[in-house]
């Protein structure tokens, strides 16, 4: 079945002009719609079931989430993504391959970015998500887990284990260096999410995947407009959100920078980041919240490390990549944030600390 077939199966408005790739998830394919005339654009994606192994639920989780935010903003349709039914009012096509198809509408005027090059786009994003947490504090049924155990580090060294065991690839012997990368920081990072285990860290509704290229943005005005790439939505510490956020904002290179001299975590940006970030979420954090914010990027940089490094051990097998060994590149350049983060850890602290103080 071709893309033109399967927007056809959905219950969009105007006559489509065009249909092109877009953009560089590593999961799902996407595309964007363009229609003739003054009907939306739209975005169609193949959602990744394997990756996904409940599409249909996790396609009811993000309709729950993007409902619950429509109710309170002000721009319904730029201020949460607008997920479109099939025609059988279903909110996801599945062809005849077995894949699961999806569509949201294009919000117009909206752009996304691959780095932080200004502080105020850092301090942007870190409102974005400090709203959407807020806008979904009370947010109370459950939502299903799309990824089992996805930030959860004790789930991931269980697979980790496995994986190390398996060797599928028979890449192991080689990798003994990277290996004790994870090994050394095992204990420090269960310890961590300990915290989450026996409730001393609150769980909400966080968004999980808040790199910067899922948070949109309004082309005129520069300002956040909300957090788009809602599979995994559901419940967590909202110290992931702000995590995944500090890996991918903070990083003075790219996220696969084979040149690790360029790579190093930008203490300014982290500042810029926690600064919006705490200006929507100030007042409703946790005392432990607030003391581990610095530590949250450690905690993702840390665990992404350890996922490129085992998609590499199993074979690339999750993550798409363009060359052989483009999960070992990532490895390293995530690697080394690592290490920046832990050399500047006294100061992200110290930034935190005085931010979370200030009004
Ligand atoms: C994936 O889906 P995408 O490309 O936004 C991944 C994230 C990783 C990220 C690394 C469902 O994000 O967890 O941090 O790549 N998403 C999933 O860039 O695994
Ligand atoms: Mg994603």
């Amino acid at each position: 079945m071709t893309v033109e077939n399967i927007i056809g199966k959905f219950s969009i408005e105007g006559k489509v002009a065009s249909i092109k790739p877009l953009g560089e998830g590593f999961i799902n394919d996407t595309f964007i719609v363009k229609t003739e005339g003054d009907a939306p654009d739209y975005i169609l994606q193949r959602k990744n079931h394997i990756v996904f192994p409940d599409v249909p639920a996790m396609m009811d989780n993000i309709v729950r989430v993007t409902e619950h935010i429509k109710a309170k903003v002000a721009d319904p349709m730029r201020e949460t993504l607008t997920v479109v039914p099939a025609t059988d009012g279903k909110y996801y096509f599945r062809d005849e391959n077995g894949n699961y198809w999806a569509v949201c509408v294009f919000i117009p005027d909206s752009v996304t970015y691959d780095k932080a090059d200004t502080l105020e786009l850092a301090r942007q994003g870190g409102i974005g998500i400090g709203r959407f947490q807020t806008l979904l504090a009370d947010f109370t049924e459950p939502l299903a887990e799309t990824i089992k155990g996805f930030h959860n580090i004790r789930f991931r060294f269980q697979q980790w284990d496995e994986s190390l065991k398996a060797d599928k690839a028979g890449r192991v012997k080689d990798l003994a260096e990277e290996i004790s990368w994870i090994e050394s920081r095992r204990e420090k990072m269960l310890a961590f999410w300990e915290l989450v285990e026996n409730g001393t860290l609150p769980t909400r509704v966080t968004h999980n995947d808040t790199k910067l290229s899922n948070i949109l943005f309004d082309k005129k005005t520069g300002k956040v407009l909300c957090a788009i790439d809602l599979d995994t939505a559901m419940s967590s510490t909202s110290l992931n959100d702000v995590g995944d956020a500090l890996r991918s904002y903070t990083n003075t290179g790219a996220e696969d920078d084979p040149d690790l001299s360029k790579v190093s975590m930008d203490i300014n940006i982290f500042q810029a980041y926690i600064d919006g970030y705490l200006s929507e979420r100030r007042d409703t954090l946790t005392p432990v919240e607030i003391e581990y914010l610095a530590f949250s990027g450690l905690y993702i940089t840390y665990e992404q490390v350890l996922r490129f490094l085992m998609d590499y051990i199993d074979g690339d097998t999750y993550y798409k990549i363009k060359s052989a060994d483009h999960n070992l590149v990532r490895t390293r350049a995530q690697y080394k944030l690592l290490c920046s983060m832990e050399e500047q850890y006294p100061r992200m602290q110290e930034i935190v600390k005085n931010l979370a103080a200030a009004r």
